[in-house]
């Protein structure tokens, strides 16, 4: 065969429990800890999501499952390692052991759909950085991004339509569409970041495919810094929406690909609440998590990186 494919899968990562919080915020906040009242909030938030987030496992799943995709696919070995640019296992400590695994090649993937200097680029140098001590690394390939995948847009839209049919009719009439993403801070938009494009033409995507008249793009669980963030918020939009006679708001999280905090409390608890006192229903569509038809796209990508047809 063509020897071992190494796949490393890098997501934001979460503290596996509450005594974990405060080390992995004062990570976020580039070694700066958090003040108390900063570090409350951080826990209340995980408590009210019962403690802790999915986010690990699930990203976990994700990984088995595309590698033994891509395995079949192949009639090849992979291996897939799993590393976090906020908690452990970081991501050097993944590169280290695929590494170790001696991979013919590999193919290094972010689970974030958008590409941002924030983001994307981030995952991408530490994994960079930590190649780069590895005298015996294999070639791997990132891949950047992937906003405009039509597979993926498929398995939004398809979201989309099924929680719009769920609606009671009386509120299905009137609803609209806000696709959402985590906010960045603005200043590195102003440094002609692709992100708000990416966002943008993702929702344009997902919109046309499930034939929505009525959507939004909003941002959402800006950072608590002193740097102005992108906007418009989640919690603005649906207020206005509330105003102009809106009876229902979709979040549809475009940026995410995994249930988490900001899913399961920043929409869940606290956009949903918003949406109440103004009035108007609210819901929101599944994540794509370890769904085969995101596995399938997840896959994807990664034949399409290694150039092999399918
Ligand atoms: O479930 C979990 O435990 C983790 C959920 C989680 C995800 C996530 C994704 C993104 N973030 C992005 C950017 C920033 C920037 C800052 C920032 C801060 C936080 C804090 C928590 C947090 N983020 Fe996050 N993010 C998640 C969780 N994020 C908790 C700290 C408390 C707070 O501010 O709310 C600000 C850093 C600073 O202080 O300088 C910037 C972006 C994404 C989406 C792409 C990706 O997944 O990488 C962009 C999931």
């Amino acid at each position: 065969g063509e020897g071992l494919l190494g796949l490393l899968v890098m997501a934001y990562g979460t503290p596996q429990s509450l005594d974990e919080v405060e080390p992995y915020y004062t990570h976020i906040r580039h070694g700066r800890p958090p003040t108390p009242e900063l570090l409350q909030e951080l826990i209340d938030r995980y408590k009210a999501i019962g403690g802790r987030s999915p986010l690990h496992e699930i990203t976990e799943e994700q990984a088995r499952r595309v590698a033994a995709t891509v395995a079949e696919r192949l009639g090849r070995p992979v291996s897939a390692f799993v590393g976090y640019l906020h908690a452990k296992p970081f991501i050097a400590e993944a590169v280290e052991r695929l590494v170790g695994a001696r991979p013919r090649e590999a193919v290094a993937l972010v689970m974030a759909p958008q590409y941002s200097a924030a983001s994307v680029a981030l995952y991408q140098q530490a994994a960079r950085e930590a190649l780069a001590r590895h005298a015996g690394a294999p070639p791997v390939h990132f891949i950047d991004h992937f906003h405009g995948h039509p597979g993926f847009v498929a398995a939004l839209a398809r979201r989309v339509e099924a929680t719009l049919a769920a609606l009671p009719p009386d509120r299905r009439d009137g609803a609209v569409v806000v696709f959402t993403a985590h906010s960045i801070p603005q200043p590195v938009v102003d440094r002609g970041d692709p992100y708000p494009r990416h966002v943008e033409e993702t929702a344009a995507k997902v919109a046309a495919a499930a034939g929505l008249q009525r959507w939004r793009v909003a941002y959402q669980s800006a950072g608590r810094t002193a740097d102005p963030w992108l906007g418009p918020d989640v919690t603005d939009v649906i207020r206005e929406l509330a105003r102009e006679g809106a009876r229902a708001v979709v979040a549809c999280p475009v940026g995410f690909v995994a249930d988490h905090l900001e899913v399961l409390y920043d929409l869940d608890i606290e956009a949903r609440q918003v949406a109440e006192e103004a009035g108007v229903g609210f819901a929101r569509t599944p994540s794509l998590n370890a769904d085969p038809d995101f596995i399938e796209v997840l896959a994807d990508l990664v034949l399409d990186r290694l150039g092999a047809t399918r």
